[in-house]
């Protein structure tokens, strides 16, 4: 069984989503539950999974999210058409590599920036930039429901994770109509629903 190193909420949803989706059997580490996190990921940073199958300890999300669609063989990730596969790591790098980054500088002013004028300025800035890129994404959906195509793909979850942290701040991120649609069937899916019931009851656990 694969074990996985989560955060309530965090990006690591996205990695349980797909294990799920790949019908794979997941036990959930809360990142609180380790002593020295540092020693699974010196990053300190989620989700980390363990792969009982070669003994390893994965870190990064998109490499985690690629080795399992590599491995796990399903219509989420196209095994023989090489441009398609392209497409769909293109995807998954924009999720992982300029989506979740964009986040990030959310969470990063709200801890670092302590003046408040200074802080509301730097978030409708970034909230500017991640309305930038979800224009992008919506862009992508006028001919199709999810950038996997007919179907949900990684890249799809992954986004849909992400779009749940705005509400979090005082920002006005601007997710277009196609978009909402997308992420609306994706958090609606029985996969994400488990995913986060998992969570809670990890996190549960701990108190
Ligand atoms: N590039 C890393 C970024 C992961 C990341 O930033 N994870 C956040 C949660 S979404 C985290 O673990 N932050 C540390 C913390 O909150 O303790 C990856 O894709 O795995």
């Amino acid at each position: 069984m694969y074990t996985l190193y989560f955060l309530p909420d965090a990006c690591s949803l996205a990695t349980q989503v797909v294990l799920r989706e790949l019908g794979q059997e997941v036990s959930l580490i809360h990142k609180q539950q380790v002593s020295d996190f540092s020693r699974i990921n010196p990053v300190g940073t989620v989700p980390v999974l363990h792969d009982p199958d070669n003994g390893q300890t994965l870190r990064e999300g998109a490499a985690i999210m690629i080795h399992l669609l590599e491995k796990h063989p399903n219509p989420m990730f196209p095994h023989n058409d090489a441009n398609a596969r392209l497409q769909a790591i293109r995807n998954i790098m924009f999720a992982n590599a300029t989506m979740h980054p964009a986040y990030s500088r959310l969470f990063f002013a709200s801890s670092a920036i302590h003046d408040t004028d200074a802080r509301q300025a730097f978030f409708a800035n970034a909230a500017n930039a991640i309305s930038a890129l979800w224009q992008v994404v919506e862009n992508q959906l006028q001919e199709q429901p999810f950038l996997g195509g007919e179907q949900p793909s990684a890249a799809d979850i992954m986004l849909s994770v992400y779009s749940r942290w705005g509400a979090a701040f005082p920002v006005n991120i601007q997710i277009g109509e196609k978009t909402s649609a997308m992420i609306d069937r994706v958090l609606a899916m029985d996969s994400f629903k488990q995913a986060l019931k998992a969570e809670q009851q990890a996190a549960d656990a701990l108190r």
